[in-house]
């Protein structure tokens, strides 16, 4: 591979986002260019990093998935809030190598403007044993792919829902924006992207190629003082990115495609698989260069440890850029606007624990004891649309898993018991070790609006997630004579 290339955003799946949109991705084996080098994958369309889809609100998708693969797959949309139901962001949605499906959806007129991404969901049903080492990855319904597999020979691309072009109101600055997509690649002898394959196991661990949408520590120039919209998204399957560039600092306008209700500054920022954050970044007055890193990272005692990578450098040159003294007090209106009502006054009509937890040699993972039933809920009892409810997720294992929840947002109220002031909701969190006998513990609180059906909440780390941790919670209408006080109401 040959690093250094000029910085490339992904391909655009669409460019314009009429009222009626028709879309169609292509699943197939690829062998793609990773900068300079022949590599063997899975693509959406040939490319690496899928390509990028644009919705706006109140838009009707038309999106026909067709399966060349030798194994089924399906498609989430990260962090949308639309139906989880019928042709909709359902992962029970199952499609056959060989065959099409199409996807058929509205974007509601409340879905937030930002950056979400899209990934193979596959749940090869019946078979939660695949990653454990030395089992074959097939399944008594046929030859199946994980998860893990498939994002990581390539499945995965971003979204970005917009209005009107922009990011949001009072956010139409003009600015340049990029979508950085973060994936990780270990390639074989023989040229082929590594896959959970007979006795063959993705590590992820293992030593591993960083690339941003595909290139070796590309070049992005900016001018002297010009200010950019960063869209980050891990779009990886496994590991996590600790982002630093050297010497800035990252204004974050945006956090799992979800305003940001408070500007924050931020020198790094953890992205676990699925995370992503809108971030403004202004270059330096005086030309020079600097690299955008992710960090050395340990996510525990019982999980990864990666080294410190130079991912992309910044170099600026050129020109001052007549924008330069606009932008940051642009930052004022920036997207708050759209980032909703804090839920700490809410009534909370249920409270649930969520205890994340593996056995000892971290092979098999478990929710509340289970592992993933594709038939049943680890809960006995829905939630009631309309209603807060507060859940507390405990990890009782030695390594940080990212829980993410489907389809609706939430907010986190407290990370080990720390009380964490309100800057906005999202969909993926870090849940913390457990250590000294004390279980890792994050507090949530979840308003189900909109939308009945199975909602799917897991790790997000893919292999452990194919390893059993995850599950659903129904989402019900209020039955009769629901009490009434129990309701959310975010309105003004
Ligand atoms: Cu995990």
């Amino acid at each position: 591979m040959t690093p250094g290339l000029p910085y490339q955003d992904p391909v655009d799946l669409n460019t314009s986002t009429p009222q009626d949109l028709t879309l169609r991705l292509v699943a197939e084996r690829t062998q793609f260019d990773i900068s300079g080098k022949k590599v063997w994958g899975d693509s959406y369309n040939g490319d690496y990093v899928g390509p990028t889809m644009h919705f706006t609100p109140g838009e009707h998708v038309t999106l026909t998935l067709v399966n060349k693969l030798a194994t089924p797959t399906n498609l989430h949309f990260h962090g949308m809030h639309m139906t989880p139901s019928g042709a909709g962001d359902n992962p029970f949605i199952s499609v056959p190598p060989g065959t099409t499906f199409t996807y058929n959806f509205d974007i509601p007129l409340d879905q937030p403007l930002g950056t979400f991404w899209y990934h193979d969901h596959e749940m090869c049903t019946g078979n939660q044993t695949m990653n454990m080492p030395g089992m074959p990855a097939t399944t008594p319904m046929g030859s199946c792919a994980d998860t893990e597999s498939q994002i990581f020979a390539g499945l995965s691309g971003a979204i970005v829902v917009s209005a009107n072009g922009g990011f949001g109101a009072g956010a139409d600055q003009g600015l340049v924006v990029h979508t950085m997509v973060f994936k990780d690649m270990q390639i074989d002898k023989t040229g082929q992207i590594v896959q959970n394959q007979g006795l063959v196991s993705i590590n992820s661990n293992n030593p591993t190629v960083r690339l941003v949408n595909g290139q070796l520590q590309p070049v992005l120039t900016m001018l002297p003082g010009q200010t950019e919209l960063w869209r980050l998204t891990n779009a990886g399957a496994d590991i996590f990115y600790d982002l630093h560039l050297d010497g800035y600092t990252f204004t974050v306008v945006a956090q799992d495609g979800y305003p940001a209700a408070v500007l924050t500054t931020a020198t790094t920022l953890l992205l676990p698989p699925g995370k992503r954050y809108d971030v403004l970044v202004s270059a330096s007055s005086h030309p020079g260069d600097a690299w955008l890193q992710t960090l050395p990272y340990s996510n525990g005692p019982g999980g990864d440890s990666y080294p410190a990578v130079n991912l992309l450098r910044l170099h600026v040159a050129g020109e001052a850029s007549p924008t330069a003294s606009t932008p940051p007090a642009a930052e004022a209106g920036w997207a708050t606007s759209t980032a909703g009502t804090s839920l700490a006054a809410a009534p909370i009509a249920q409270s649930r624990t969520v205890t994340l937890s593996e056995n000892a040699a971290g092979t098999v993972m478990y929710i509340n004891g289970k592992q993933f039933d594709p038939n049943k809920s680890i809960f006995s009892t829905p939630a009631i649309l309309g209603t807060v409810e507060q859940w507390t997720v405990l990890n009782t294992t030695g390594e940080v898993h990212p829980f993410h929840l489907h389809t609706d947002h939430f907010q986190v109220m407290s990370i080990a018991g720390v009380a964490q002031p309100y800057v906005g909701q999202q969909d993926t969190i870090p849940v913390p070790y457990e250590q000294n006998g004390t279980p890792g513990q994050v507090v949530i609180r979840i308003a189900f609006t909109d939308f009945t059906g199975r909602l799917m909440f897991h790790c997000h780390i893919a292999a452990h997630e194919d390893s059993g941790m995850m599950s659903f919670i129904n989402v019900d209408q209020p039955p009769a004579g629901f009490d009434k006080r129990l309701m959310w109401n975010a309105g003004p």
